[in-house]
C-alpha cells in the first residue's frame, strides 16, 4: 500500500468504519439509558508517563457530538466544566446556564453529577483529612455539586473516593477518616433533601464508586463490597439515599469476577448506576471501551442485569486510547462502544430466550430425583450426568457470542 498522507487519513478511517457495518442509528442508540461522561470524551491521553495526544474539547462540542452519535445522557465532574476557583460563584451560575442551553439545544439530559475530590492539591490528604478546613471545603464541594445536579435535572450523584487513603503507614487513624468521609456524604444528603423539597424534585441517588488501586497507595474503600459495608456501618445518616456505582474494570482490577460483585450489590438493592468499560486483571485502570477485552464476560454481566431488571444508567466511563485522534474519539471510539454495548445487550436477550440454556438450567434445578439426602455418594450419583450441563451452557454462550447458533461455522 502507498503511504496515506495526513489529509487522507480521516477519510480512510471513515471508510473503514463504514465498511465495518453493523452501526445502529442515533435513534436506536438513544433508546438505551447510556450516558457519556464529559471527562471521557475530553480525555487528552495524559498520564504520569504520558503527554497528551489530543486537543482539549469543551462541553459544547462533547454534548453536540454525543447528540449526533445518539448518546442521550451526559455526566460530568464539577471541575470538568467549572474551574475550581469559580465553584459556588456567579461564574458557576453562568456556566451551568450555558450547559443547560447546550443540553436543551441537542436534546440531551444530564443524568449524573460527581464531585472531583482527587485532582486538586487541596485533596492531597483526601477529602476526609485531619484538618477541619479541608473537611469543611469537602462539604462545600459536595453540597455545591448536589445543587448543580438539581439545576441540571440530574437523578444521580456519584462519589469516587480515590484519594481516601494514605501513602505511608500509621499516619492516619482509618476509623476517624471513615467517619469524616461519612460526614461529607451526610452533608450532601442533607443538602439534597432541602434542595429537592424546595424544587419539588425527588432527591438524588447518591452512588459510591470503589477502585482498588491508584491514585493513592492504600485505599480505605477499595471494593464495592467495602462500600456496602460502609453504607450499613451506621456512619451514614441517610443510608437509604446511598447506593453503588460499581465500575466493571475496578472490580476486575483486584481479581474479582465483576458479575459476582454486581450480584452482591443487586441482592442488597444497591445497584443503582454502572460504569461500563473493560481491561485486564491486576493491572492499572486502563479504562478500555466496553467489550474489547472480555466480550464473553460482558455478555454474562448483561445477562445477569437483564434477568434482574436493572434499569439504571450505563455510563461510558472509559478512555479512548492515546492512539485515537480527536476525530477518532467521535468517529470511532464512542459510536463503536455504544454499538458493541447494544449488540451485547441484544445477545443477552437471546441468551435469556434460548431454549437450550433454558432447558439445561431447569434440568440442573430439577436435579436427579428422590434420594437419601444424608448420603453424599447417593446425592452425587443422582446429579452426576446433569452437571455436564454447566460446560454445555458455557459452550452455548460462546456459540451465541460468536453467532455460531445461527448456523455460522468455521470449517474450511
Ligand atoms: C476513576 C473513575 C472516575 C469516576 C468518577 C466518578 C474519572 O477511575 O472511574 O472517573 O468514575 O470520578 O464519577
Ligand atoms: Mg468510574
Ligand atoms: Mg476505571
Amino acid at each position: 500500500m502507498n503511504p496515506v498522507p495526513p489529509r487522507q487519513q480521516q477519510a480512510l478511517v471513515a471508510r473503514l468504519m463504514q465498511a465495518c457495518g453493523g452501526a445502529h442509528s442515533p435513534q436506536a442508540r438513544r433508546k438505551y439509558f447510556i450516558s457519556g461522561p464529559q471527562w471521557a470524551a475530553a480525555y487528552q491521553g495524559q498520564a504520569l508517563f504520558h503527554a497528551p495526544t489530543r486537543e482539549p474539547v469543551g462541553f459544547e462540542e462533547v454534548i453536540r457530538r454525543y447528540a449526533e452519535i445518539g448518546i442521550g445522557y451526559w455526566t460530568t465532574h464539577d471541575t470538568d466544566v467549572i474551574p475550581t476557583s469559580a465553584l459556588g460563584t456567579d461564574q458557576q451560575g453562568e456556566i451551568v446556564a450555558r450547559i443547560r442551553q447546550a443540553l436543551d439545544e441537542n436534546g440531551l439530559r444530564c443524568s449524573m453529577v460527581t464531585t472531583e475530590t482527587f485532582y486538586h492539591a487541596v485533596w492531597a490528604a483526601s477529602p476526609a483529612a485531619e484538618s477541619a478546613s479541608v473537611r469543611d471545603y469537602a462539604a462545600f464541594r459536595v453540597r455545591n455539586t448536589v445543587e448543580i445536579g438539581h439545576e441540571l435535572g440530574a437523578q444521580y450523584a456519584v462519589y469516587w473516593p480515590g484519594s481516601l487513603g494514605y501513602y505511608v503507614q500509621g499516619a492516619i487513624d482509618e476509623t476517624e477518616t471513615l467517619q469524616w468521609y461519612a460526614a461529607a456524604l451526610n452533608a450532601a444528603c442533607e443538602r439534597d433533601i432541602e434542595v429537592a423539597a424546595k424544587k419539588g424534585r425527588p432527591t438524588l441517588k447518591h452512588c459510591l464508586e470503589a477502585k482498588p488501586f491508584e491514585p493513592q497507595a492504600e485505599i480505605l474503600l477499595p471494593t464495592s463490597d467495602a462500600m456496602l459495608a460502609f453504607i450499613s456501618s451506621g456512619l451514614l445518616t441517610h443510608p437509604e439515599m446511598v447506593g453503588l456505582n460499581p465500575e466493571y474494570l475496578h472490580e476486575l482490577m483486584w481479581g474479582s469476577a465483576p458479575r459476582a460483585a454486581l450480584a452482591r450489590a443487586l441482592v442488597c438493592g444497591k445497584l443503582w448506576h454502572f460504569d461500563i468499560n473493560d481491561g485486564y486483571r491486576l493491572k492499572h485502570d486502563v479504562d478500555i471501551a466496553v467489550g474489547l477485552v472480555n466480550p464473553l464476560d460482558w455478555l454474562n454481566v448483561l445477562v445477569l442485569l437483564r434477568s434482574h431488571g436493572y434499569n439504571g444508567p450505563f455510563n461510558l466511563d472509559y478512555k479512548p486510547p492515546r492512539t485515537t485522534s480527536n476525530y477518532g474519539v467521535f468517529a470511532v471510539s464512542f459510536p463503536s462502544a455504544v454499538d458493541r454495548f447494544i449488540t451485547l445487550w441484544e445477545m443477552a436477550g437471546e441468551v435469556l430466550a434460548d431454549p437450550i440454556i433454558h432447558e439445561a438450567t431447569e434440568a440442573l434445578k430439577a436435579g436427579g430425583g428422590p434420594v437419601d439426602t444424608r448420603d453424599a455418594e447417593a446425592v452425587a450419583a443422582s446429579n452426576r450426568e446433569l452437571l455436564t450441563l454447566h460446560e454445555l451452557i458455557a459452550h452455548r454462550l460462546v456459540q451465541i457470542l460468536l453467532g455460531l447458533h445461527r448456523g455460522r461455522s468455521y470449517s474450511v
